[in-house]
């Protein structure tokens, strides 16, 4: 048998007749090797490229609801044609974040409803499920990691504070008062603004602690009281940005 075909040809020389041998005279034999290959009714199984594993995406707290969490954070397959994309769980689940779809990936949204503060969780984890037909694949675990904004004001621990000290007292620490502020980090400053016009007294500005600097103005008779109005305050972008008073007396 000769099959010639564009000048190639696959042959068995048993059944070689005449006319084949003179094919075979101008054939070039060649070894065919069948590769299965996938027609265009065969699916390809896709995968997630993002989140892919270990990945972590930030977020800071306050932004706008339904707003993307950032620029770049968008959840992608590496063949989207056909396929839905959920947000399978959410830990902790509440606020729900949302997941909308945009051409050929997905963006994570923030609440409809309710505003992230990271004073209350700080951060969330995720697991993305994508379905085409029955066919289901999942994504690996993303982290959202909260950051911190300065939103919150220092308080003090105590809403006032009563000391009573004698005329003869040596000069040092008398009482600490001690602010805090739920912010990440907060950098506190303490400072007197009210009812020590001659500066009989002095506050650490880091650590609260109120000291007698001047024991000579001590006189029980002409002045039995002071009340001193402390501040704490935090400060932000070298600006005065919340406080908090209290009275030491
Ligand atoms: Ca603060
Ligand atoms: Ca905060």
């Amino acid at each position: 048998m000769c099959l010639c075909v564009d000048g190639m040809m696959l042959m068995k020389h048993s059944n070689l007749s005449k006319r084949d041998s003179r094919c075979l005279m101008n054939c070039i034999v060649i070894i065919v090797t069948l590769v299965p290959i996938a027609t265009s009714g065969q699916s390809v199984v896709a995968s997630f490229t993002h989140p892919s594993s270990g990945e972590q995406w930030d977020c800071y707290e306050n932004i706008t609801a339904s707003s993307s969490i950032c620029t770049a954070c968008t959840v992608a397959l590496s063949d989207s044609f056909g396929y839905n994309v959920t947000i399978l769980w959410q830990n902790p689940p509440n606020p729900p974040f949302q997941l909308e779809a945009n051409g050929i990936q997905w963006i994570l949204k923030t609440p409809a409803f309710k505003i992230i503060d990271r004073e209350t969780t700080s951060n969330f984890t995720f697991r993305f499920n994508a379905t085409k037909g029955v066919s289901a694949i999942q994504s690996e675990v993303l982290t959202v990691v909260i950051k911190d904004i300065n939103d919150n004001y220092p308080k003090f621990t105590n809403d006032a504070y009563e000391l009573t000290i004698y005329n003869s007292l040596a000069e040092g620490t008398i009482l600490t008062m001690q602010a805090s502020d739920a912010d990440e980090s907060p950098t506190i400053t303490y400072s007197i603004t009210a009812g020590d016009a001659n500066k009989t007294f002095s506050i650490d500005p880091h650590t609260g602690q109120l000291n007698l600097t001047t024991s000579s103005n001590l006189n029980a008779t002409t002045k039995p009281t002071y009340n001193l109005t402390v501040q704490a305050s935090d400060w932000y972008k070298c600006q005065l940005h919340y406080s908090d008073y209290t009275r030491c007396r």
